[in-house]
């Protein structure tokens, strides 16, 4: 398995290991270090788009993340937003309290997960429910927590050769 750093933009590495098998591709996004500001569609929040080309079916979705709360925020309002806010996913689901460097794990069902003609998966992180530090973080990941998107990209496609997830990050404005 070959396995590489692409690049490192705003706190956001990607490595890409191909091939699982000869049909799979998985990309791991590592998030330490971004953060969940405010709500959804603030202009503070952190958002990213990775580029896993078009006609790439995801087999798989996948997070394993250490969330530590800021002041009174509770793990639970942490949010990952997927496709536009499609796609919502609450890591800490039902963990109403606050928490340091806890680790969550889970995955969802990948139909979900249904990548448009751009070929672009698109992240936002925000708070549901309460934003307890006006423009501020009101949570963040830890070390060591990453995303994991197993796909099975077109042949001949960059993702094929290895080169999924070029990929464009934006922090705050
Ligand atoms: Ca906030
Ligand atoms: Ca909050």
């Amino acid at each position: 398995m070959k396995l590489a750093a692409l690049t490192a933009l705003a706190g956001l590495t990607l490595c890409v290991s191909t091939p699982q098998t000869q049909a799979q591709t998985a990309i791991t996004l590592d998030v330490s270090g971004m953060a969940s500001w405010d709500f959804q569609g603030d202009p503070d929040n952190e958002t990213f788009t990775v580029f896993l080309g078009v006609m790439a079916p995801i087999i798989e979705f996948s997070w394993n993340l250490n969330i530590t709360t800021v002041g009174a925020s509770w793990a639970d309002e942490l949010t990952l937003g997927l496709l536009g806010n499609s796609v919502i996913i609450n890591p800490a689901l039902g963990d109403s309290f606050t928490v340091v460097n806890q680790n969550y794990q889970g995955s969802i069902d990948p139909q979900l997960l249904v990548i448009g003609a751009d070929g672009i998966l698109d992240f936002e992180f925000y708070e549901t429910g309460f934003d307890d530090n006006a423009d501020a973080i009101d949570a963040y990941f830890e070390a060591g927590s990453t995303i994991t998107i197993v796909l099975m990209p077109a042949p001949g496609s960059l993702a094929a050769m290895g080169f999924a997830g070029l990929f464009a990050a934006r922090r705050r404005r």
